[in-house]
């Protein structure tokens, strides 16, 4: 059998050879996951929140396990690390709550009763890149369980061992065989099977905007559906009316939050012009105290970066442009890059317009609310965004005219699991978690009954 190598970013040592499925392979573990989900499918409400209570219960006696298995294979820092890894526990038991949900409806006709149910898909492919490689698992693979479905999900080739380990604890948690499998190796080989084969009747893709319009144009020849969270360019918007303080001192971490490898990093910063040069004095001392380092150790705010060719894409970013003032970063062996604060010379700068996914921000002048939002939607991506003002109507005002699927005034925050997240325009199709996510993953049947 095949296999591949899997790295320790922060030291570019070696971990573990995991094995590189052929597409034979992967036809066999959606063979499985169709037997599996007749069952689960089958199953009362009650008896599938159960099982998704109980595998919840098994994550949650793992967090420290797997935290420090995503320290290693992911460089994320420790405190980061045990944060996924709760959240997953939390997502699945929010979901544990669908199953009793999935309420259809009886509509009014003549001659009879009209009923709509919501019926599972069947086999739903998940396909993760690795950034975040356990949080964006289990949003979809909890609430595709909930609604009746088998999973059969695809890590990234850089990051599986997390989400190996949770297939293992899926079955210690009681869930049946099949109904969760996790099958590793290549995205052309693994991910395209998912787009392909014909029982995988649904898709959810995050990733690359490029691989992603691959994968829906391969759904859309299969006539499946697709849910696509892919790349962005989110903009923190700085009016002079904002708290500087605040928005200083938290602009680091909105963009140099795992290492800049974030769909929601905030990797522009726009600043009305008339606060443009204090609010630059205010980031540089935030920028010098953000902690790179060990991710091991509990202080650490920043990891290193995912490999050496990420950070070979990263380095040009910061080498063709003028950089204000940098981090600090270990001299060691791992993929280490120091975070950059960098004043572009034009807004078409090549820093300005592609996502880096990496620790780099561009500080860019704005002149009044018209041209901060013009600013922001000046890219082909939609997926968050900060704004801070001090003005409750122009919060209002420009969270309704920047074109993303997550904003927030006067923080950074993007993801509860309780609300939508997902992108416009070139960011992606579709949203997940929230109190609806759960349907997403279901077909509406409609029952007549003749009276
Ligand atoms: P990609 O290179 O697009 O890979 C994502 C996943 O797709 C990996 O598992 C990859 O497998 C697989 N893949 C590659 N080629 C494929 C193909 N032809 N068919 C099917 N699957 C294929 O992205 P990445 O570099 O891992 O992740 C970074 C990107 O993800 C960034 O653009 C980032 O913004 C985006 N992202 C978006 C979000 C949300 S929620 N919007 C969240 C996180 C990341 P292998 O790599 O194993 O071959």
């Amino acid at each position: 059998m095949s296999t591949f190598t899997v790295i320790n970013p922060a030291t570019a040592e070696p971990l573990r050879e995991v094995s590189r499925a052929s597409v034979d392979d992967v036809d066999a573990a959606i063979a499985r996951a169709v037997r599996a989900q007749r069952h689960w499918a089958a199953l009362a409400p009650l008896a599938r929140a159960d099982a998704m209570r109980a595998f919840a219960r098994v994550v949650e006696a793992h967090v420290e396990e797997l935290a420090l298995l995503e320290v290693r294979n992911s460089g994320h820092p420790i405190s980061s690390a045990r944060w996924e890894a709760s959240h997953v526990a939390q997502v699945l038991n929010y979901y544990a709550g669908s199953p009793e949900r999935l309420i259809g409806q009886q509509i009014p006709v003549a001659g009879g009763i009209d009923v709509t149910f919501h019926e599972p898909y069947g086999v739903v492919g998940i396909i993760v890149p690795w950034n975040f490689p356990m949080t964006i698992a289990a949003w979809g693979f909890a609430p595709a369980l909930a609604a009746g479905n088998a999973v059969v999900l695809k890590p990234a080739e850089l990051t599986p061992l997390t989400a190996m380990r949770l297939g293992e604890l899926a079955l210690e948690a009681g869930l049946p065989e099949g109904l969760f499998e996790v099958v590793t190796g290549s995205g052309s080989v693994v991910g395209q099977r998912f787009v392909s084969h014909h029982d995988v009747r649904k898709v959810v893709f995050t990733g690359s905007t490029e691989v992603g319009t691959d994968v829906a144009a391969g759904c859309a020849r299969a006539l499946k559906p697709v849910t696509l969270e892919l790349g962005g360019k989110s903009a923190n918007i700085v009016f002079a009316d904002a708290d500087l303080e605040r928005a200083a001192a938290s602009a680091p971490g909105a963009v140099f939050d795992n290492a800049g490898q974030d769909c929601c990093a905030r990797s522009r910063i726009l600043v009305q012009r008339a606060v443009f040069d204090r609010f630059l004095e205010l980031l540089e001392p935030a920028v010098a105290d953000w902690r790179v380092g060990d991710p091991l150790s509990e202080a650490t705010q920043m990891g290193p970066l995912i490999s050496a060719a990420h950070r070979d894409t990263v380095t040009p970013f910061v080498k063709h442009s003028r950089v204000a003032f940098r981090g600090s970063a270990p001299n060691d062996p791992g993929f280490w890059f120091a975070p950059a604060v960098v004043i572009p010379d034009s807004r078409e700068d090549r820093v300005v317009r592609h996502e880096i996914f990496g620790p780099v921000v561009a500080v860019l002048p704005f002149e009044d609310e018209e041209d901060a939002i013009a600013l922001a939607n000046d890219t082909i991506y939609g997926l968050a965004g900060s704004i801070w003002t001090e003005n409750l109507g122009r919060g209002v005002r420009v969270a309704r005219g920047v074109k993303s699927g997550v904003l927030s005034v006067n923080s950074h925050s993007s993801v509860r699991y309780t609300t939508p997240f997902g992108g416009m325009k070139a960011s992606g199709l579709g949203r997940e978690l929230g109190p609806d996510a759960a349907e997403h993953f279901t077909e509406t049947k409609n029952v007549f009954f003749a009276t």
